[in-house]
């Protein structure tokens, strides 16, 4: 019997978009009962050809990018600038680690008495738990170099933002991937997804999401000794120096929080502003925050569309109270749509709750601090480290700082954290392991040694 089905709402109107049925334990069981049936075959394609079903893939999503966007548009409320960049991300995933299996050397180790030899393999059954901030590029990020090291895969995206994962499960199969190598399995985190965390049947966990869950899921996977992948929230710094450029940091800034109305693990959602620049750097900022554009995520022209959901704008407004010191912010709109204006907060007390906790939301606390060990000293006062910037025009300090600041994604005199040719994920509470780049297929694979004797 299957669970209740979940109401997909877009969050723009609030209307309801699908009704979606969701896993229940036999679900579970069954998907992956196929999957480990599926394994051996998918594992045996020969490397060549497992390329070239991946860069199919791609090319399915590169031939839909726009019916996709307008999906997540509709589901996520992204604005569609954003919804198109999201599902190239998903595609540029699939077409580069389409070049990895024909790349998964081991090596040849020299060791007396005979000759040592090792191997990259699969681990088996992949299940990976999507969150709902950026369904396709986290799906595909684990989803991608799971099937290219010869994994199957079941992706369980967050309950409600199940749209593009499923048309990305259709263009799988159209772009003549087997069935069941890669399934999509909508259902809830307690029960659909506990049960492929705990399922016998399930080799490796990919889980991006909150810290209380991947505490929870990483437990488990401790009792069955499987391995996980978990990438976890954020509360990074933006730490801007005197000598910055303040206008091209103030410019940048943000995009850095409130790009995705700051629901995103990487939001610089601290802006650390050394103090005798403060005022300047704040002035230059207002301007900046106020035109950001809030409203209808279908219109090319807009900035920021809402929040995800009544439950994330309630939790976002428990961070902002009467008395928040709110220095400015923009407009949103008022009327049906999780709208949430982008906040800035300061002066913002380094003991606050505002100044620790992620609030995943367009919200920005901004802090002076004195020195660089002092900026260096705040930047690591909180539980996470998953990304930060660094502004200032002095080569060393910026080297110093980066080298400093506990986290996984530090850039200097820029904002990005994502590139996928390159390593990313957190340090402390932030997550365990790496995504993206040639690295991740470790993730994916176990190391086999064999040695023949002379
Ligand atoms: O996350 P959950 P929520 C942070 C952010 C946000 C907060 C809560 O601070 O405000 O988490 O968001 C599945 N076993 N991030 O409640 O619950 C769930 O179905 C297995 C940061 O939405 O962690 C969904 O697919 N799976 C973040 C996924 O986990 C479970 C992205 C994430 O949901 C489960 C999202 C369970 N017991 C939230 N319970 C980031 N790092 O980008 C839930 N799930």
């Amino acid at each position: 019997m299957s669970e209740p089905t979940y109401t997909v709402l877009n969050p723009a109107t609030e209307q309801p978009i699908a009704e979606i049925p969701m896993a229940s334990v036999d679900d579970v069981d069954e998907a992956v009962a196929r999957a480990n049936a599926a394994f051996p075959a998918w594992r045996d394609v020969a490397p060549g050809d497992r390329a070239r079903l991946l860069r199919r893939f791609a090319r399915r999503i590169d031939e839909e990018i726009e019916a996709l966007a307008q999906l997540e548009v509709a589901n996520s409320g992204h604005p569609i600038g954003s919804a198109r960049w999201e599902a190239g991300n998903a595609r540029d995933l699939f077409e580069y680690y389409a070049g990895a299996p024909e790349r998964l050397t081991g090596h040849q180790i020299p060791v007396p008495g005979g000759i040592d030899i090792t191997f990259k393999e699969p681990v088996g059954v992949v299940g990976v738990i999507a969150p709902w901030n950026f369904p396709m590029p986290i799906a595909a990020w684990g989803v991608a170099p799971a099937l290219a090291a010869g994994n199957t895969v079941i992706l369980k995206p967050a309950e409600n933002t199940p749209l593009t994962a499923l048309r990305l499960a259709e263009l799988a199969l159209e772009a003549g991937i087997a069935p069941d190598v890669f399934q999509v399995l909508p259902g809830t985190g307690p029960l659909a997804g506990s049960r492929l965390v705990e399922h016998r049947g399930v080799a490796k966990i990919v889980f991006t999401g909150s810290t209380r869950v991947g505490r929870e899921i990483a437990a488990k996977a401790a009792s069955r000794i499987i391995p996980v992948t978990l990438e976890l929230g954020g509360k990074s710094a933006n730490i801007v120096f005197a000598d910055a450029d303040l206008e091209q940091a103030a410019a940048a800034a943000p995009g850095a929080v409130f790009d995705n109305a700051g629901q995103d693990c990487c939001a610089r959602s601290r802006i650390l502003v050394q103090r005798t620049v403060y005022d300047r750097f704040l002035e230059l900022l207002e301007p900046a925050v106020k035109a950001i554009r809030v409203g209808d995520p279908t219109q090319e022209s807009t900035d920021m569309g809402p929040l995800i959901s009544a439950a994330q704008r309630e939790r976002v407004r428990s961070y902002v109270p009467a008395d928040a010191p709110i220095a400015f912010r923009g407009d949103a709109p008022d009327g049906p749509g999780f709208w949430y204006p982008p906040t800035v907060l300061a002066p913002v007390h380094r003991a606050s709750r505002i100044a620790a906790e992620e609030i995943f939301g367009p919200v920005v606390a901004v802090m002076p601090f004195e020195d660089e060990a002092d900026a260096i000293e705040l930047a690591n006062a909180t539980s996470y480290g998953l990304s930060g910037s660094v502004w200032t025009r002095d080569i060393g300090c910026a080297l110093r700082t980066v080298r400093a600041v506990r986290a996984g994604n530090l850039s200097v005199n820029s904002n990005s954290s994502v590139r996928y040719w390159t390593p990313f994920g957190g340090y402390k509470e932030s997550g365990l392991g790496r995504e993206l780049g040639p690295d991740a297929l470790d993730a994916f694979t176990e190391t086999k040694n064999v040695f023949i004797a002379h």
